[in-house]
């Protein structure tokens, strides 16, 4: 790039976007001084702030007291009783929205359902009693491993109905990933179907639960959603079906009135280790701050038709496809399949047919779009979109303007939203109709959240200088802990910066104190949104017969954002050949899921480490990347390995 091109790039990214004056007029929080009042008026009391968000949920009993804080536990709202399902539902019964669509759901195969608040809230019941029936009580773990079906949603709201803790798995993960998370969490009942569409092939669900639910002691019921129609095995006494059992029950089924920190769920993430950590979300603060946020953010309407594309395996669709959204009494759509699937727009094709109004998605998506051309879009009459949303990734200025441009149609303004699994709801974010977008930054910490860029020490850095992205202040969603791991939860965000939870993320804040995130400095990726652990990988790796050793890095990915990069010795006595390099890919698919397989895999004869034996991660990173290795490499333990592993470039 030459510099004059470099700097071009520089300025326009340092471009602002104000909110279109149409939207500012008539959004909830208006122009940069309302949100600078809401801020300071939050900063003043965050408790006072956050209680009067609560006050708009209904309270079965009122809490005494808003924060205990026992660093690092949090108690939010304690004392109160809630229901979250019956925030989610029942409170929407008595005014208009109860027969307002609360799903709208569309298959791949292109049939649509809608289920209204009344309907939604039948089925909830039903499910609820459906669990009732097969012993699950209060406290109860159920893992749910289901394709995105409007069941999913009710399978984690009848849950949340009787106070059963869920555990949803994302439908990619393999027969393994799933079984280790059973036994984590100890769950008693397994919600699947026989299987889920993902690109015109039927994804066998079913066959993955009987392989993960024979090493899963604790799992003492299954409940099967027919969904595709596929042939599978039905275990008698442990297999029932779904229609079947919800046919037996009756729908009327009281709402739990649960204490405001009972675990609502359990949701694992990659970390900086090889197993994956339980994320425990509880009940009043994390539905507080999911409704608060979608609500703000999202700048949402009683007419809005609003689509998160995110999976419910995911966090996002936990708050914002599911608890966020009704929790709001809002439209939610809910799309079942593949991106592209039968054609490049099938996603415009969505928001043409249904009208959808906001939209949400990740970068990588966006990207993916872009270079499947414009004339997908083009043809899609696009004009129901208000207002859109990024989340799981920065998102490059390029993709942005894309966005902005060619799906907005320079109208609608976009909201790039930080957050993570632990936060449980939206951090850093513009508000829509007061904060000026700069494609690239999420902008400012949300009222009542006191997010900062600190060093090793938690002091805040100058303006414009990188280091620790923290949150300093406990906020409603926070994760309460690790399930059966406190430690860990001490451990791994108390630990590294005293006094602050930290984020794994770097940052850095340009003058006007805007937020910009540099990505992961722990040893986790994130590849097309998704998080994998670097140590996750290599054990897999390493639980090859063939494999010694092996080390897992990200390179760059134009598409995905990062890509996965093994580094791997062989054994004595085994062959590096492209057979090999493939049967490892696989291996990783099978061992975690398709997320995880490799792009590249490299044998070498050895991996570059330091004196002490620490594996030269850099390093590796500059030659997964194609670059040259530049830098300091005079602690590496033997030179020679360096050049044959840059030599080796297929
Ligand atoms: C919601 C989610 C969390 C990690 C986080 C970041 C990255 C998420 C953004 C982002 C830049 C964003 N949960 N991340 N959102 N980076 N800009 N708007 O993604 O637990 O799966 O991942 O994702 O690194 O720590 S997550």
């Amino acid at each position: 790039m030459t510099d004059e091109k470099a700097i071009s790039v520089l300025l326009k990214e340092k471009r602002s976007y104000p909110p279109p004056p149409a939207f500012a007029k008539t959004a909830l929080v208006s122009g940069p001084g309302a949100r600078a009042r809401l801020q300071a008026e939050a900063a003043r009391s965050p408790e006072k702030f956050w209680g009067q968000a609560a006050r708009r949920l209904e309270w079965f009993k009122p809490w005494r007291k808003t924060l205990v804080w026992r660093a690092p536990h949090a108690k939010w709202f304690v004392g109160g009783r809630i229901n979250v399902a019956h925030n989610c539902l029942d409170r929407h019964l008595d005014g208009p929205a109860r027969h307002k669509a609360a799903l709208i759901w569309e298959g791949e195969t292109g049939e649509t359902r809608t289920l209204t608040y009344l309907q939604l809230h039948r089925e909830v019941g039903l499910f609820a009693n459906a669990l009732k029936s097969l012993g699950v009580a209060k406290g109860d773990r159920v893992a749910i491993y289901l394709p995105m079906v409007p069941e999913a949603a009710v399978a984690m709201l009848a849950c949340a109905r009787i106070g059963a803790v869920h555990s949803v798995v994302f439908g990619g993960f393999s027969a393994e990933a799933l079984r280790d998370r059973l036994n984590d969490a100890g769950a008693k009942v397994v919600v699947t179907a026989d299987g889920g569409w993902r690109k015109g092939t039927v994804v066998r669900l079913k066959d993955a639960v009987d392989e993960a639910v024979a090493g899963a002691p604790s799992v003492t019921a299954v409940v099967v959603l027919k969904r595709t129609g596929t042939d599978v095995t039905i275990r008698d006494g442990r297999d029932h079906w779904w229609h079947r059992l919800t046919a037996k029950v009756s729908p009327d089924c009281p709402a739990e009135k649960l204490d405001s920190e009972h675990p609502l769920f359990i949701l694992y993430t990659s970390g900086s280790t090889g197993r994956p950590k339980g994320v425990l979300h509880t009940t009043g603060g994390y539905l507080v701050q999911t409704a608060w946020t979608t609500r703000h953010v999202f700048d949402l309407r009683e007419t809005d038709v609003y689509w998160c594309t995110a999976d419910v395996g995911w966090v996002t669709g936990h708050s914002y496809v599911v608890y966020g959204p009704l929790a709001c009494g809002a439209t939610a759509l809910m799309y079942e399949g593949a991106p592209t699937h039968p054609r490049p727009d099938r996603f415009w094709e969505i928001i043409e047919r249904h009208r959808v109004s906001v939209f949400y998605t990740a970068p990588t998506a966006i990207r993916a779009f872009m270079r499947l051309g414009d004339e997908w879009p083009a043809k899609r009459d696009l004009s129901s979109l208000r207002l859109l949303g990024t989340v799981g990734e920065p998102i490059n200025p390029e993709a942005w303007r894309w966005y902005r441009e060619t799906i907005g149609r320079k109208r609608c303004p976009i909201v790039d939203t930080w957050w993570q699994t632990e936060t449980g709801a939206i951090m850093i974010s513009p508000l829509p109709g007061a904060t000026a977008a700069k494609p690239g930054s999420a902008t400012l910490p949300l009222p009542g959240i006191d997010a900062a860029v600190v060093d090793a020490a938690g002091r805040p850095v100058p303006l414009g200088q990188g280091g620790y992205l923290v949150v300093r202040r406990p906020w409603p969603s926070m994760l309460r802990t690790i399930w059966g791991d406190d430690a860990r939860f001490r451990q791994q965000y108390w630990s590294q910066i005293p006094g602050m939870y930290f984020t794994g993320d770097g940052a850095r804040r340009d003058k006007d104190g805007c937020f910009w995130i540099l990505g992961r400095i722990d040893d986790v990726l994130n590849v097309a949104g998704h998080r994998l652990s670097t140590m996750e990988i290599e054990s897999a790796l390493v639980g090859h017969a063939a494999v010694a050793e092996a080390a897992v890095v990200g390179r760059p990915d134009e598409l995905m954002g990062q890509a996965v990069a093994a580094f791997v010795t062989l054994k004595g006595g085994r062959a590096p050949t492209p057979e090999l390099k493939d049967e490892l890919r696989e291996h990783v698919a099978k061992a975690i899921g398709a997320i995880a397989r490799p792009a590249d895999v490299r044998f070498t004869d050895a991996l570059p480490k330091t004196r002490s034996g620490k594996i030269m991660r850099r390093l590796l990173r500059e030659i997964a990347a194609g670059g040259a290795v530049r830098g300091d490499v005079t602690t590496l333990e033997d030179f020679t390995i360096l050049a044959k592993l840059q030599k080796d470039e297929d």
